[in-house]
């Protein structure tokens, strides 16, 4: 992996390195978790830093998909990486991303949250959407996700509007869930 990321910091003619930093992850019932997430203006250099921090926070959990605001900040940015482990890592960027539509057909998945660990529990979601986003570069792609991908991005978005895949089981679940995450807060 890469460790360190080069950028320019308005002050000196040179690019200098940054270390990339490992930030901590926010567990529910933490209140950050609900708010709705503000767009990115434009994609600088501190959003790519935001991005590859993400990226080293995500891979150490580990998981396969982080929402900025799982590391306390509010702005619509996700990563993502589906490769599987046999595989050599692909890393996803995605800043602003929009659903442009989603299929009637839906699909169930047994979904996890690093933001509610420990806790799985199905999801039925859209099988196929169509989104829209900027890249780590700024350029806006559209691009057609189904399977793992679809269920992961819908899940990532659904944290930039506050919404935890807990929030689409009924209440007992979602409560039985925020309690066992407290629980195990309480022995760590
Ligand atoms: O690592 C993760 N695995 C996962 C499994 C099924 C459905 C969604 C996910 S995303 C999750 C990481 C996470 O909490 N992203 O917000
Ligand atoms: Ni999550």
């Amino acid at each position: 992996m890469r460790l360190f990321v080069s950028y320019l910091d308005g002050r000196e003619q040179r690019p200098y390195v940054r270390p990339m930093a490992l930030r901590e992850i926010l567990v529910v019932p933490d209140p950050t978790l609900k708010k709705v997430s503000a767009r990115v203006d434009v994609v600088d250099d501190a959003v790519r830093a935001l991005m590859d921090d993400m990226l080293e926070t995500m891979y150490a959990a580990p998981g396969i998909g982080l929402a900025a605001i799982q590391v306390g900040v509010a702005k619509r940015v996700i990563v993502m990486d589906l490769a599987r482990a046999e595989e050599p890592p692909a890393p996803q960027h995605f800043v602003n991303p929009e659903i442009l539509w989603a299929s009637e057909e839906t699909a169930p998945y047994e979904e996890g949250c690093l933001s509610v660990p420990e806790i799985y529990d199905e999801v039925e979601r859209p099988s196929q959407v169509k989104i829209r986003y900027q890249t780590y570069h700024g350029e806006t792609v559209e691009e057609d996700a189904e399977g793992l991908y679809a269920v992961c991005i819908q899940h990532e978005m659904d944290h930039l509007d506050g919404v935890l895949f807990i929030d689409h089981l009924s209440r007992l679940k979602r409560e039985q869930a925020v309690k066992k995450v407290k629980k195990q807060a309480k022995a760590a």
